[in-house]
């Protein structure tokens, strides 16, 4: 179901699935169910793992990220990963606009057409990270992104929580095992481009910052999000959230 082209380098864009509502759909309205958490928290397999479940469990759906999925999306994200931006309410606009954008070439249509979208990173990141982490007054985000999703809203925010220790010990494990795989060129180039990466660069407090920041929304709206450990086995998180999705679907089950 899930359909990219690279019609640049490193250019992932999106495109919807030429089926798109011909196969067999369990649900007539598409939900729009949204990953929420830090680096290192496991979001992007857990949301490839939902995506192929829902699939093989007659739910049509697709998986996009934030920023990118869109020409814009992904310049942003390649700007917002490499280079260093001084005013984090300038940050907060690229976002903004890239989800912008997002919602209306992908998720809006997505939507319309039955189609569940999941999606790594929404309106949450952008408290979370340029809000509770970097001082952009919260009710300033809110606006922007009232404006930036209109009437969208998640029907389901997972978020996948894990102490910012802990994730920082998953991802030095995970370079140290991407180093040792490469030859000595190589290693150059990728250690360049982790140290390129300046979220991951930023300081312990400002992920714990993250952190709260999240387990405050999501502990404020109980009945939209489910909070699970990351701490936890790849399968057992899985388990968590489908459990969680599973719920949500019979809910809204065409009868
Ligand atoms: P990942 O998709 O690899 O998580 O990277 C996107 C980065 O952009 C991520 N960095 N970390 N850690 C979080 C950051 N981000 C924001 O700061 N605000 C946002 O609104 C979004 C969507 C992402």
């Amino acid at each position: 179901m899930i359909s990219k082209k690279t019609s640049e380098k490193n250019l992932q864009l999106f495109t919807f699935p030429k089926d798109g509502k011909s196969s067999k759909n369990i649900l007539d309205k598409g939900l729009l169910i949204t990953f929420e958490g830090g680096e290192g928290s496991g979001k992007s397999t857990q949301c490839k793992r939902l995506v192929n479940k829902l699939v093989s469990e007659g739910v049509n759906s697709i998986l996009v990220h934030e920023p990118g999925n869109t020409p814009m999306g992904e310049q942003v994200r390649k700007w917002i990963k490499s280079k260093s931006i001084k005013n984090p309410i300038a940050e907060t606009y690229l976002f903004c606009a890239a989800r912008a954008e997002l919602c209306k070439a992908v998720i809006e249509p997505a939507l319309d057409k039955g189609i569940t979208v999941i999606v790594d990173r929404f309106i949450h990141s952008t408290i979370a990270y340029q809000g509770y982490g970097k001082g952009v007054p919260l009710d300033v985000i809110d606006q922007l992104n009232t404006i930036t999703i209109k009437d969208l809203s998640p029907d389901l925010t997972i978020l996948l929580d894990i102490d910012p220790d802990l994730s920082t010990q998953r991802i030095n494990k995970n370079i140290n095992i991407e180093l040792s795989s490469l030859n000595n060129n190589k290693k150059k180039s990728k250690r360049e481009n982790f140290e390129g990466n300046k979220y991951e660069n930023m300081s312990m407090s400002f992920h714990h910052k993250v952190r709260n920041g999240y387990l405050e929304m999501a502990n404020e709206q109980r009945s939209s999000w489910s909070i699970v450990g990351a701490h936890q086995s790849e399968s057992r998180v899985a388990d968590s959230i489908w459990k969680r999705v599973k719920r949500l679907i019979d809910t809204h089950k065409s009868n």
